[in-house]
């Protein structure tokens, strides 16, 4: 099969392998913290240094971390797939940028950036917020957030994603679980242009009888896939 338009969807099981832990599978991070508390807007407002004290650690260890083969094998599609290559992430860390991806779209922010509550302005930051943190904008303290979408606010750049799952002919899940909407719903936008969906994943997603193929861990298939899809 010949494909001309790739849009890639990617979830945490892509950065697992290269330390940084998931969501929802067992140890996962909603296995220890509240979501509500830590990953949405009203938990800010109520108890803001507690939201530091789950995304400061975050932010360390995502510092630490380097892509996989998995993030290299995407990179390398961008760049040698004679086609278009749209990847949408809903990781938060800078993996697949490090890897080389420039066609890349954060749809749930990014750790390693902050925004004021207050002006608005969003920065890069390295080391950790407190409250006490003044904005470099407006000076305000007590306002500065992890420049990430929580639940409850609007993804980035929804406007291009959709556009891009209109006009596709191969979706590419890989790593997710399929939990979190609008994301979850990628698949039927690809599905209903007649794209071809393909999910590279541990386990079967909520989604997974969606997908026409699909495959293991992301470091063992995820460069095969890219193989196959370069010799065309
Ligand atoms: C919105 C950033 C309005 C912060 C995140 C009821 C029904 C439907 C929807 C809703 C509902 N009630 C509320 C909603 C909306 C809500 C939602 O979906 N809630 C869920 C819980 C039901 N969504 C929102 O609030 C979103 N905003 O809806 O705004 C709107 C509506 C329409 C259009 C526009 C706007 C905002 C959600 C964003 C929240 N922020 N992250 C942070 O990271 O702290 S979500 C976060 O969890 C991730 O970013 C990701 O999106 C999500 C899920 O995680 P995954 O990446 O899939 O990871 P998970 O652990 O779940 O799964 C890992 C998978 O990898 C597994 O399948 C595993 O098998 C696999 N795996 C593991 N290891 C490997 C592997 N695969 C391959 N190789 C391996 N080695």
């Amino acid at each position: 099969m010949r494909f001309n338009n790739i849009v890639i969807l990617t979830g945490a099981g892509l950065s697992a392998e290269s330390g940084l832990g998931t969501f929802r599978d067992k140890g996962g991070v909603w296995s220890e913290f509240n979501l509500e508390e830590v990953a949405t807007p009203e938990g800010f407002a109520r108890n803001p240094a507690k939201v530091h004290e789950f995304y400061n650690p975050r932010r360390r260890r995502q510092a630490e971390a380097g892509p996989n083969s998995a993030h290299r094998a995407l990179a390398r599609l961008e760049r040698d797939f004679p086609g278009q290559v749209l990847t949408v992430t809903q990781n938060i860390d800078a993996l697949q940028e490090a890897a080389g991806t420039r066609n890349l779209i954060h749809m749930h922010g990014e750790l390693a950036r902050v925004r004021c509550g207050s002006c608005g302005v969003s920065l890069p930051w390295e080391g950790d917020l407190s409250v006490g943190t003044l904005c470099a904008g407006c000076g305000m303290p007590g306002l500065m957030r992890p420049d990430v979408v929580w639940f409850g606010e609007m993804p980035r750049q929804m406007d291009r994603i959709y556009e891009a799952l209109g006009t596709c002919d191969l979706f590419l899940s890989i790593g997710t679980s399929g939990t979190v909407y609008p994301a979850a719903g990628f698949v039927f936008e690809a599905k209903n242009t007649g794209a071809h969906a393909v999910e590279l994943n541990l386990e079967p997603s909520e989604g997974a009888d969606l997908f026409d193929e699909r495959h293991g861990p992301a470091t063992a298939v995820v460069p095969m896939y890219v193989e196959r899809l370069l010799a065309g």
